[in-house]
């Protein structure tokens, strides 16, 4: 198929490569997922990932009933067209059912474009411009020696940067550490659990964990850390000051971020380098942030942020302003979307680092993938397209189960971010 193929239309108005069928594979390979897939008249098809940890179903209604039907008889290649009305034809904006839908079919779309073209996807963003992806892992812990070890167990597996979390002494159960030997999932199957908080412990814990870890780790080693939206601006200012002598590469998500002017307050106090947007879903979330140089990097994921066509412009924008990727990628992210922040992130001039929580081996068993890791990078594969497949009967053999994020409680009962 030639370029000519995929963009021309007859003179009738008849385009030559049409969507001819869209369907949802929703699977449950030990933690949801949603792919929509979009099928053309010349059989090559594509897939999108459109799952919206614990609030799935949801996006699939708004594929299933109210996007698929519109997207029948478009040409695929026009991923600018097709995105711009499904976001500005709906009128109702924003949010993240809707771009989490666009996304799902902007990263289908794109799929489709580079398989029509014998090219992997990133050849059509601007080609390769580094040899790999840096990425991190997450190391976790009970208390600062299981986190030491783990931390020890990713540097030997060839990681160059790491998260580290660390249960806090006196608080039951702690954000990002694992509870009974399994590995770390944000969400659970049945309802809400419940965790607890306190921003005092935190506080005074935090700068001992990683004084412990620089000393263990070495210097080269990068360090990150996730705060998960649970501090305010003063208190995240005076983390981070504590924190500036062990030089993390990240403090992530240290305050919510609706108030984007918070960020002024914590960066007017600290120099570590600021990380955040992995709830954020439009350009407009962050608009403030970063053409005001309050963050160092963006987390927008591909699936929430309306896809690939939105996060390069997002990314071209920040960096005029200094500011680099660090694309969301825990599990609840699936291997299509994993795939594509791949494909952007070889090619983007301001490309960060992503984030990289591997799947279970059941996960990788559903979506065949072409990335692959080696010595620290990721590599998104030689493959046209995005490079990864799902195995539908594979993926019917594990059905949607209702799954939810836990809650937080601070030790009063009191509601708070978890
Ligand atoms: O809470 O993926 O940086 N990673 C994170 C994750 C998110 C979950 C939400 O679905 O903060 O643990
Ligand atoms: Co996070």
């Amino acid at each position: 198929m030639r370029i000519e193929d995929v963009s021309s239309t007859e003179d009738s108005g008849t385009l030559l490569l049409k969507i001819v069928a869209a369907r949802l594979i929703v699977c449950s390979p030990g933690r949801n997922f949603v792919t929509l897939r979009v099928d053309t008249d010349e059989g090559v098809s594509g897939l999108g990932d459109a799952t919206l940890n614990g609030r799935e179903l949801a996006v699939a209604s708004y594929l299933e009933d109210h996007v698929i039907p519109c997207l029948i008889g478009r040409n695929p290649a026009q991923t600018e067209e097709v995105w711009q009305y499904l976001y500005r034809g709906a009128y109702w904006r924003r949010g993240p059912i809707t771009m989490t839908a666009i996304a799902a079919v902007d990263m289908a779309l794109w799929d489709i474009k580079g398989k029509a073209l014998n090219t992997p996807v990133y050849n059509l963003l601007g080609g390769a411009s580094r040899h790999g992806c840096l990425v991190y892992a997450h190391a976790n812990g009970a208390d600062i020696a299981e986190t030491i070890d783990s931390v020890q167990k990713h540097v030997a597996e060839g990681y160059l940067a790491v998260r580290a979390q660390a249960g806090v002494p006196g608080i039951a159960s702690s954000y990002g550490v694992p509870k009974g030997g399994k590995p770390y999932e944000p969400a659970e199957r049945g309802l809400p659990s419940e965790s607890l908080w306190s921003t005092e412990r935190y506080l005074n814990f935090a700068p001992k964990l990683f004084e412990e870890l620089r000393k263990a780790a070495g210097e080269n080693l990068h360090l990150l850390h996730d705060v998960h939206h649970r501090l305010t601006p003063i208190e995240a200012a005076r983390l981070g000051k504590s924190l500036e002598p062990y030089h993390l590469f990240w403090m992530e998500d240290p305050v919510p971020a609706e108030l984007q002017d918070g960020f002024a307050l914590i960066r007017s106090h600290t120099t570590v380098p600021l990380a955040t947007g992995e709830v954020f879903n439009t350009i407009w979330d962050c608009k403030e942030l970063i053409e005001r140089q309050l963050i160092d990097y963006i987390r927008m994921a591909v699936v929430h942020g309306g896809g690939i066509t939105p996060a390069r412009k997002v990314a071209d924008f920040a960096a005029l302003y200094h500011v680099r990727t660090g694309y969301h990628g825990a599990t609840d992210l699936s291997p299509v979307t994993m795939a594509a922040a791949l494909h952007l992130g070889l090619a983007v001039h301001n490309f960060g680092i992503q984030e990289h929580m591997p799947h279970s081996g059941l996960v990788d068993e559903v979506f065949p993938h072409e990335y692959r890791f080696e010595a620290g990078y990721m590599h998104p594969g030689e493959k046209p397209g995005l490079g990864v497949e799902i195995d539908e009967s594979r993926a019917a053999r594990y059905p949607y189960q209702r799954a939810y994020l836990p809650i937080a409680r601070k030790l009063d009962g009191t509601l708070t971010d978890w």
